[in-house]
């Protein structure tokens, strides 16, 4: 990547504390093997929009109809964001001032329930999401959210079980979507069960919005009334949310996102919102995510041979999700994720399906193969980061292996740095 990641002048001058503080992430960044499921490198072009001076503007409202004055530059940037992302997930509409995935979650909400409303979601510890009914969420306090969750035996969705939960429970909304969940999600059978029971259907796909837009799997917005998701993972964009839709939800969202769920909108990240959609219009962009798939399955195959088990058997998406217990019952995911940081291999706990332990704890690690594949990886490279990844949990009391092992790690991240 052409993309140094420098910091100008400026900031030194002004807040040296921050200033170094950036740098020192910056060094971390290029340092470790950087396998966060939910991470990436956007890129320089993304990041100056993001940084511009369009962050100065204020501009409540939508293209054409705004709360304040001198909003002409700024119509035809959302604009253009807008055009470009119903062109990339071929959709009626989109909605781009979503400030996260939560946000846009939010407003879909908003838009379609009343408080009180019956919601079914995937369940947090099968795979699901915060926003997906938590009870310590938004989601979870104000709908009554039902979830459901995997198969025991084969870790999979049983849309049996779905249908069966939905005929039960009357869901005014049916949810998609996850954030440790390794396989494709069958989105017919879902819309099948919504209408059903008359029940609407989105499909929150912030980690795979990517691999969407890249053509690697198959578009939600086939289905889906309403598509939310982020643009900082797969996408590789800015920090951020986005609503897609079709034409009949097109009022309500932009409603209830302004005013009914944020005041202005950060011009400076739809900015760079827009500059990402280009750069996932591109063939280049096609490629490396048929790529971040392709690395995923290496990375599987590799914890497969070496042992570890893997969470519903393999993958079909970027993420894999590894039951530590598989290593030694002792290991928790919490211990997995501290020495693997340790030994610059960044990736977080997670809870495997029906876990025993807290969140906090976890018996799992999962990790996910966008950011890897950003910085040039190939299946090669991922099958030796899976090889590192179980050699340092199956030796974490030898010391000198773990010098050893801790050299291999920094000397294949020195080989692909996303900043250099
Ligand atoms: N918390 C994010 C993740 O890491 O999956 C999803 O929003």
């Amino acid at each position: 990547m052409e993309n140094t990641g420098a910091l100008n002048t400026e900031l030194f001058e002004t807040d040296d504390e921050i200033a170094s503080l950036i740098n020192d992430d910056l060094e971390r960044q290029n340092s470790h093997i950087h396998l966060i499921a939910s991470e990436n490198f956007a890129s320089k072009a993304v990041m100056q929009a993001s940084g511009s001076i369009l962050t100065n503007k204020y501009s409540e409202g939508f293209p054409g109809k705004r709360y304040y004055e001198g909003c002409e530059t700024v119509d035809e940037i959302e604009q253009l964001a807008i055009d470009r992302a119903c062109k990339l997930f071929e959709a009626d509409h989109a909605n781009v001032q979503p400030h996260s995935g939560s946000s846009a979650n939010m407003a879909v909400y908003l838009n379609l329930l009343e408080a009180g409303d019956t919601v079914m979601g995937m369940a947090l510890d099968q795979g699901g999401h915060l926003t997906h009914g938590s009870p310590v969420n938004f989601s979870g306090r104000i709908y009554n959210f039902v979830g459901y969750g995997l198969d025991q035996d084969t870790e999979l969705i049983d849309m049996d079980k779905v249908k069966q939960l939905a005929e039960e429970t009357k869901p005014k909304l049916l949810i998609a979507g996850y954030s440790s969940y390794s396989q494709n999600l069958d989105y017919a059978a879902f819309r099948e069960i919504a209408d059903s029971v008359g029940a609407y259907f989105m499909v929150d796909a912030a980690h795979f919005i990517g691999l969407v837009a890249g053509k690697a799997v198959e578009n939600p917005m086939k289905y889906a009334d309403v598509v939310t998701a982020t643009t900082h993972k797969a996408l590789r964009g800015p920090r951020g949310g986005i609503i897609l839709s079709t034409e009949e939800f097109a009022k309500g969202v932009d409603k209830n996102i302004f005013p009914g769920a944020q005041g202005g909108a950060l011009n400076n990240q739809i900015a760079a919102k827009a500059v990402c959609f280009k750069e996932a219009l591109s063939t280049e962009f096609q490629d490396y995510t048929k790529q971040i798939l392709k690395n995923a399955s290496a990375l599987s195959d590799s914890f497969i041979n070496e042992g570890l088990r893997v969470v519903s058997g393999g993958t079909a998406n970027h993420i894999v999700l590894v039951d530590t217990g598989s290593v030694d019952e002792e290991l928790t995911g919490k211990d997995a994720g501290t020495l693997l940081n340790d030994m610059g291999i960044t990736l977080n706990r997670n809870a495997i399906p029906f876990d025993k332990r807290s969140p906090f704890v976890t018996s799992g690690i999962r990790m996910g193969t966008p950011a890897t594949t950003t910085c040039g990886m190939k299946e090669e490279e991922l099958t030796k980061v899976g090889n590192l990844i179980s050699e340092i949990l199956k030796n974490r009391s030898d010391e000198n292996k773990l010098n050893e092992l801790k050299s291999e790690v920094s000397n294949l991240a020195s080989q692909f740095q996303p900043y250099v």
